[in-house]
């Protein structure tokens, strides 16, 4: 095998932000831009040489492309073995069952979760460790020094390694293993839940729903699991050929995007539950008929019937849900004596507390729920978790939501996000939230006394790693919430998200419209921070 050393320059945009790198395709397409990537992720991770790597992505454009490129370097590198997926597919919460499984020293995910595909859309790349979670704050700031001082990388000349056959390959003295995407997690799901008393449910004849794959990864695992295993008539999975463009969509489970499964769910012809993922998997939507459950308020419940369902029948350990995420967990953990941890945005701030054995499920707002069976949040996990409760409860969605306000309060809850704004205005926006901060605590908005005023900052409580600047939080004394950051996962401009919550424990007042409701709490918010004027936006792109 001979190795060919590359010489190259270092880009200088190459900080992994919430999840990964992500930049336009074309970008991704610069020479060399891919390769100082994954270059950089394999000087800093010295373990990778001669141990296994798994690897795989969503199937978004670029994705076959990117997956020879790694495997040739990988070969370059010394990587013992490389455990692909069929097709170059693997949902991120199947690479990380895969890591986990297979005792991998880490892996590389190809994805820009619900970003749109195609030639001039997105691409991104994650690098995940051995606990199968994506790589702390260390290592990607350990990556990102090493993509700006990179001088070479080094490849092998080798033929394209075929994708779509089962088997093994050498590459030099590379194991190129090609492995159905599906059987690791699709096993993983069966150990955890009660796969006879769903099948009950989905295969009776009364029960309906749909669950829409949106042309992304989750297509093939859901046809196995729901359809296959789980006996759900054929046709229940929507959009389940996963496609480069996604279809031309944004496969974003939310209340705009994913409309024709919302629809599904509405009106009198409505199905009992509907549900969708993102493009990589790990989020989930979950819809009752004519109900949206809120991210939030899944893991809510969830954690308060989690003992219902087969792999947690023995108690859950802790529960944590990253800081914007509404207090409605934090409820249920206060009457169940469960420990409640807050954390910054993005699945890594969970790893090391279910490393730990501190929490068994977490979640956050932007549709993530999972638990300590992997380290990724996991869209059909969530699904087969409601699904498992459905069976158990024999309630409809919205009847077990409703009990769990009664029982707990309800925490009403609206993202207002503002999308492709210009960089300036929102650092500006920001840093004149912070110059108020002082200010607030004792004051009075509109009638809303402001309890306190800071900048999220997160000590980890198992490794002490500090992590500030986390988004600006304004608390009231009635146990309202104005949250406001800026995304870390866009590829043009900023996104500012202003996340707005307010509890009500009194039953009557439980039915209310949400937007109504917040209706107060958005103008304070919106005054607050300046919004018209900064953005020039006079409303959001998109409310959740
Ligand atoms: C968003 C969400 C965050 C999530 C992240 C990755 O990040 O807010 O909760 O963890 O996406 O999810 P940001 O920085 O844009 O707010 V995924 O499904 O895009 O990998
Ligand atoms: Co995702």
């Amino acid at each position: 095998m001979d190795i060919a050393t590359i010489t190259t320059r270092p880009f200088h945009d190459q900080r992994p932000g919430t999840s990964g790198l992500r930049r336009k395709v074309r970008v991704f397409q610069t020479p060399h831009y891919l390769e100082n990537f994954v270059q950089s992720i394999f000087d800093t991770r010295p373990d990778l040489e001669g141990g296994t790597l798994v690897l795989g992505g969503d199937g978004r454009y670029y994705n076959r492309q990117a997956i020879q490129v790694i495997l040739r370097m990988a070969a370059a590198s010394g990587i013992g073995h490389v455990l692909v997926g069929q097709g170059g597919l693997l949902s991120t919460p199947a690479a990380s069952c895969v890591i986990r499984e297979h005792r991998a020293r880490g892996g590389i995910i190809l994805s820009a979760s619900h970003n749109p595909g195609g030639p001039d859309e997105d691409f991104g790349i994650k690098y995940n460790t051995a606990n199968g979670g994506p790589a702390p704050e260390g290592v990607t700031e350990a990556i990102y020094a090493r993509t700006r001082e990179i001088t070479q990388y080094r490849t092998i000349e080798t033929a394209d390694v075929d994708l779509d056959r089962p088997g093994t390959v050498t590459l030099g003295a590379t194991r190129v293993e090609v492995i159905d995407p599906v059987t690791d997690y699709a096993a993983l799901m069966q150990e955890l839940f009660d796969f006879n008393q769903i099948r009950a449910l989905c295969a009776g004849g009364k029960f309906r729903m749909r669950y829409d794959a949106m042309h992304a990864i989750t297509g093939p695992y859901a046809k196995r699991i729901l359809e296959d295993m789980l006996g759900a008539p054929p046709g229940t999975v929507l959009n389940g050929v996963p496609r480069e463009d996604f279809g031309g969509g944004h496969p974003d489970p939310n209340l705009v995007h994913a409309h024709e499964i919302v629809a599904l769910s509405t009106g009198p012809d409505a199905v009992d539950f509907a549900a969708a993922s993102d493009g990589d998997g790990d989020r989930n939507m979950i819809l009752g008929r004519d109900c949206f459950v809120t991210p939030s308020d899944s893991l809510a419940v969830l954690a308060a019937n989690a003992t219902r369902i087969k792999g947690y029948a023995g108690g859950i350990k802790g529960v944590a849900r990253s800081m914007p995420t509404s207090q409605a967990v934090d409820r249920v953990a206060a009457k169940l004596g469960l420990d409640c941890y807050e954390t910054p945005t993005g699945w890594k701030y969970f790893g090391n507390l279910l490393d730990a054995g501190r929490i068994t499920l977490c979640g956050e707002e932007s549709f993530g729920t999972g638990s300590d069976h992997i380290r990724e949040k996991d869209g059909l996990w969530a699904v087969l978790c409601w699904l498992n409760l459905l069976a158990v409860r024999q309630e409809s969605v919205a009847g077990i939501v409703h009990a769990h306000w009664r029982e707990f309060g309800r925490n009403y809850y609206t993202r207002y996000d503002y999308e492709g704004i210009d960089s300036d205005a929102a650092n500006g926006l920001m840093q004149h939230l912070q110059d108020r901060l002082d200010g607030l605590p004792g004051s009075t908005l509109d009638g809303y006394s402001v309890e306190y005023a800071d900048n999220f900052a997160y000590t980890d409580p198992v490794d002490g790693s500090v992590s500030r600047n986390q988004g600006i939080r304004i608390g009231f004394k009635d146990g309202s919430r104005i949250v406001y950051r800026l995304s870390g996962t866009g590829t043009s401009g900023a996104t500012l998200r202003v996340y707005l919550e307010t509890y009500e424990p009194d039953p009557a007042r439980q039915d209310r419209n949400t937007a109504e409701v917040m209706q107060e709490l958005v103008a304070i918010a919106t005054a607050l921070a300046e919004i018209g004027t900064r953005t020039g936006r006079s409303a959001p792109t998109v409310i959740t």
